[in-house]
């Protein structure tokens, strides 16, 4: 039987286990990815490690979310940043050089190579054939410390692409598809192969939309096969020399299979507040728009940005719309300005914004109070965009152009005009906003700023918990809402302790207080808790605050290892409508835990204000569960 393409990038990459669906193996990581919203910690941690030099063949750290420097926070950590690449072996990529995700594209990527990214969507790399994962920040300085990563052998599912987009149909609408067939825990466990006639049309970065949002499946990854199309974007690069063909074996298996025809494909958008949520745009049409936003790591590509220029050129935004555009690199913005597009959009009455995350994250462009907001990006979680009312509708660019000109929904397949664009023969090459890495960077002092504070570490899991159900949460509850972002929050991320006080403040704003007051306790969660973003401060935040254990129906694979590697303890209920019959405020107790955890033996959760006992499941390897009885994997490491 043939192989997948990702089972061959895999095999090439294992170090430890075999490759049997649902067991755990280790891989080899080729590159990593930082930003500087993970990146601080995620280099505290390899400083904790202790090693001179990064061992992969190839580090980057990006500085791309918090590029507001409304205090001296971000200049702080970006200052610590630079001086940490300089020291370690990483090339550092400047703010203003674009967002991660979009320059490693670019810039870095290589098909068939591991890159392991503190950043949920690093499975942008999928688009080149790059097996890309997304991680928490520990997990990222362990790969650059040389060790394995390790994950669940995972499904793969295979998406038959047929036919070819229409005119105004856009990748993205492909991956709302996709959503819509397979919801946000559809991918957990698994990988999203691309294949088949249709994807021979569609580009680099058209593919990189696809696997970009992937995240939003929970998958582990989405992958494309690296074929002509690669080469042919390697080569525009100046990066022929990175290319190598790789498909999966025509009679390869899938775990699953979807066939999706392209050329029945109409505009899509995500409602609020689920990328899951999808709706066609023939059913919005005529809904008014407050807030056109373009860019994020999903569209915000030359291509991208061209085809919104020509649907804008000689008209104007709608005067009840505020439309801002961020290019998605430093790359893609000069070429618009060489090319004449970046007159087109300005003149248009388009607010450019740098080339970083901004909006995506909440770093700026809150919208009004009870807005519609209209974003080319790849979340719309409730209170992500900074205002809790507004209604955030994910779209392609060609839709979010097309109504920021009428003030309302629109389908762009209404246009006339002739956006058709292809991709440049050679795009513009100038790296001068990366600072490669010195031969030698010993001398380096490390600059720390007083924002960046040490790193808390927990202690190894007592055998018997007893505490308060502290708070009790719904099903698909993201890190968004257990340890929000933008402009006022993000600043504190080298700095658990204020971040701290955050947690949870979306849902309860009273939680951090009681917690500590409580001297912490447990998290009920319902599905797929956790979903989103790789931020470890979802689970480092609650670790400072004294929670032990998480329990719920079911977990997010990224916020699930995050919780490990800070050692707390992810338990799940065996039977699901025990998660009725627990409440915020009840006290209860965990017993026995080492003896239960290392021989697997059920784990009985006594609920003592409601005299009822639960059982729970712990789903962990071995290894998992000796990292949380060492209270992490940094005490784990150090006890090895
Ligand atoms: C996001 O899109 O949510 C982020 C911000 O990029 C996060 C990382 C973070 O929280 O710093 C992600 O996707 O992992
Ligand atoms: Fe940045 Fe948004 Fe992409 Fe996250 S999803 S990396 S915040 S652009």
């Amino acid at each position: 039987m043939g192989k997948t393409l990702t089972e061959k990038i895999l095999e090439e990459h294992l170090l430890v286990g075999e490759l049997k669906k649902g067991q755990e193996i280790g891989i080899r990581i080729d590159q990593t990815l930082t930003q500087d919203a993970t990146g601080t910690m995620a280099y505290l941690q390899f400083e904790a490690i202790g090693l001179p030099r990064v061992k992969t063949d190839l580090s980057v750290s990006y500085i791309d979310h918090n590029t507001l420097q409304t205090g001296f926070e971000n200049a702080d950590d970006h200052a610590f940043l630079q001086s940490i690449a300089a020291k370690y072996g990483l090339y550092f990529s400047r703010p203003g050089n674009g967002i991660c995700h979009q320059v490693h594209l670019e810039r870095f990527g290589q098909p068939g190579k591991t890159l392991l990214g503190s950043d949920s969507h690093t499975p942008t790399g999928g688009g080149l054939g790059m097996l890309a994962i997304g991680a928490g920040g520990l997990d990222v300085a362990v790969a650059m410390a040389g060790g394995p990563f390790y994950l669940t052998t995972p499904e793969v599912v295979g998406i038959k692409l047929t036919g070819q987009l229409k005119a105004y149909v856009s990748s993205k609408d492909i991956i709302l598809k996709v959503l819509e067939i397979l919801g946000v825990k559809g991918g957990v466990g698994r990988v999203i192969e691309y294949y088949g006639q249709g994807i021979k049309s569609l580009t680099v970065p058209e593919r990189a939309t696809i696997t970009n949002m992937g995240a939003e499946l929970g998958a582990t990854t989405s992958v494309f096969p690296s074929d002509e199309v690669t080469k042919k974007f390697l080569v525009a690069q100046n990066r022929a020399d990175t290319y190598k063909e790789l498909t999966a074996d025509e009679d390869c298996v899938y775990d699953h299979n979807i066939e999706i025809n392209l050329d029945e494909l109409q505009p899509l958008a995500a409602a609020p507040h689920s990328p899951d949520n999808i709706k066609s745009i023939a059913s919005l049409e005529g809904m008014k728009v407050n807030q056109v936003a373009i860019g994020s790591c999903t569209n915000s590509s030359y291509t991208d940005l061209v085809k919104v220029a020509k649907i804008l050129k000689g008209k104007s935004v709608h005067p009840t719309i505020s439309l801002v555009i961020s290019p998605g690199s430093k790359q893609v913005f000069e070429m618009l300005a060489k090319d004449g597009y970046l007159a087109d959009l300005i003149s248009s009455g388009a607010r450019i914004l740098e080339s970083a995350c901004g909006p995506c994250i909440g770093m700026g462009q809150a919208p009004s109070s009870n807005a519609v907001s209209l974003r080319t990006f790849n979340r719309n979680f409730f209170g992500r965009s900074g205002t809790k009312d507004a209604s955030i509708y994910l779209v392609s660019p060609e839709t979010a152009a097309a109504s920021a000109l009428t003030g309302v929904i629109t389908n762009p397949t209404s246009l006339s005009q002739d956006i058709s664009t292809l991709m440049p023969e050679h795009f513009l090459i100038d790296d001068n906003m990366i600072i490669p890495p010195l031969p030698d960077g010993s001398h380096i002092e490390i600059i720390r700023g007083p924002n960046i504070k040490p790193l808390p570490v927990n202690s190894p899991l007592d055998n018997i918990l007893v505490g308060e159900v502290l708070i009790k949460v719904e099903d698909n509850i993201t890190t968004d809402h257990i340890m929000p972002a933008g402009a006022k929050i993000l600043p504190l991320r080298s700095n658990i302790p204020e971040i701290a006080k955050y947690v949870f403040t979306t849902v309860d704003k009273d939680f951090s207080q009681r917690a500590l007051d409580k001297n912490g306790g447990f998290i009920i969660g319902g599905h797929n808790y956790g979903q989103g973003s790789s931020r470890e401060h979802a689970a480092l935040a609650p670790m400072y605050l004294g929670v032990k254990a998480v329990i719920t129906k079911s977990f997010a694979r990224i916020h699930k290892a995050n919780l490990v590697n800070f050692g707390l303890l992810p338990l799940t209920f065996k039977n699901e409508a025990d998660y009725e019959n627990i409440d915020q405020g009840d006290i209860v107790e965990l017993s026995n835990l080492v003896i239960s955890l290392r021989n697997n033996q059920d784990i009985t959760l006594i609920n003592k204000s409601k005299n009822k006992v639960y059982e729970l499941n712990c789903d962990l390897s071995a290894r998992a569960i000796e990292i949380v009885l060492a209270g992490g994997l940094l005490n784990y490491t150090k006890g090895n």
